[in-house]
């Protein structure tokens, strides 16, 4: 199951630059004028789990692989885009196929940089010119009920001033909505880091962690996605995604293709349990692992072994 996440926003509201972020690649394009990204770009992003590379370091299998989440980068739209104003018709096209939508708003100053509806790019009011424009739009293209999160792109040295925590408290009531404070042309700078880098400079500027580990999982939790993981004979640590409410059924045909087999059972336990306890074997004797039928509905977060018949 891999859903995608679309990245909307104004013309150079910093859409790309976050992009590229996730993606850990100068994918997209960035530049001080609108309209910059034409084409979408796509990025599968890997989700962070503890828990996955807790199993990783208790199994120590040849190959880990994580569950992940794509992000779309789309151009820019502007007031009238459902008209077909700027590159609008093709942006609302793209957006209908996406699950769930991430909505980066400007709240960063820079003269250099023009903002599509305001001369002054200081005096920005970041729900009239800017959210209620692109969600207007989006409801005029006929977009709407679709999931989404706001981004607060915040200029890396105001992320933690008064004014964004304001901001953020702002929005995220108006709108009742998910809000994650970031900055996303300092989380691209840290493309370039080493792990330690990036450490000492997020320490010199007094942040705790970057931003993008906290959207990539909330953008996986609003797409209503669980995770299980297999481990395929001590060779392969895998995360998968499963939509909350689907059956061990279903998670079954997603990791065996070859579906001839008929299922038989599920082993099941929760990791938690698997690493506390630290052995499938002896935690099979002391009867934490459960069987299950084709119908029972994973639960977030269990460690599968499916069985077969021939
Ligand atoms: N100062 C500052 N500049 C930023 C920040 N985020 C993005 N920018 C700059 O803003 C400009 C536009 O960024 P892009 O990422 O290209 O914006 P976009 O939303 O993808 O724009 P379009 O593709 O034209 O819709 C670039 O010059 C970025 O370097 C930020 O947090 N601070
Ligand atoms: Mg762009």
């Amino acid at each position: 199951m891999n859903l995608s996440v679309g990245i909307v926003g104004l013309p150079n509201a910093g859409k790309s630059t976050l992009f590229n972020a996730l993606a850990s690649k100068r994918l997209s394009a960035t530049a001080a004028h609108p309209f910059t990204t034409i084409d979408p770009h796509e990025a599968v992003v890997a989700v962070p789990d503890a828990d996955l590379y807790k199993l990783e370091n208790l199994i120590k299998p040849g190959k880990t692989v994580p569950a992940s989440v794509t992000f779309i980068d789309i151009a820019g739209l502007i007031k009238g885009a459902h008209k077909g104003e700027g590159l609008g018709n093709q942006f609302l096209a793209k957006i209908r196929e996406v699950d769930a939508i991430v909505h980066v708003v400007r709240a960063f100053k820079d003269d250099n940089v023009p903002h599509p509806h305001r001369a002054e790019t200081g005096t920005v009011d970041q729900i009239k010119d800017d959210i209620d424009i692109v969600n207007l739009e989006l409801e005029l293209g006929g977009i709407t009920g679709k999931k989404n999160i706001y981004i607060l792109n915040s200029g890396e040295f105001d992320l933690k001033s008064d004014h964004i925590f304001t901001l953020e408290k702002e929005i995220s009531e108006h709108y009742q909505s998910e809000v994650i404070v970031l900055s996303a042309k300092l989380e691209e700078e840290l493309i370039d880091f080493t792990k330690e880098e990036k450490k000492d400079y997020l320490k010199e500027i007094s942040i705790e962690k970057s931003g993008l580990e906290n959207l990539i999982q909330k953008a996986y939790l609003i797409l209503n996605l669980i995770t299980f993981y297999t481990i395929k004979g001590g060779q392969e640590v895998h995360a998968w995604s499963l939509k909350k409410g689907q059956t061990a059924h279903e998670a079954a045909a997603l990791v065996h293709t070859d579906f001839a087999k008929s299922f038989i059972k599920a082993e099941v336990i929760p990791v938690s349990f698997l690493l506390e306890i630290g052995d499938w074997k002896i935690a099979k004797e002391k009867g934490k692992i459960r069987f299950e039928g084709k119908d029972y509905q994973v639960q977030d977060k269990e460690v599968i072994e499916f069985k077969f018949g021939k």
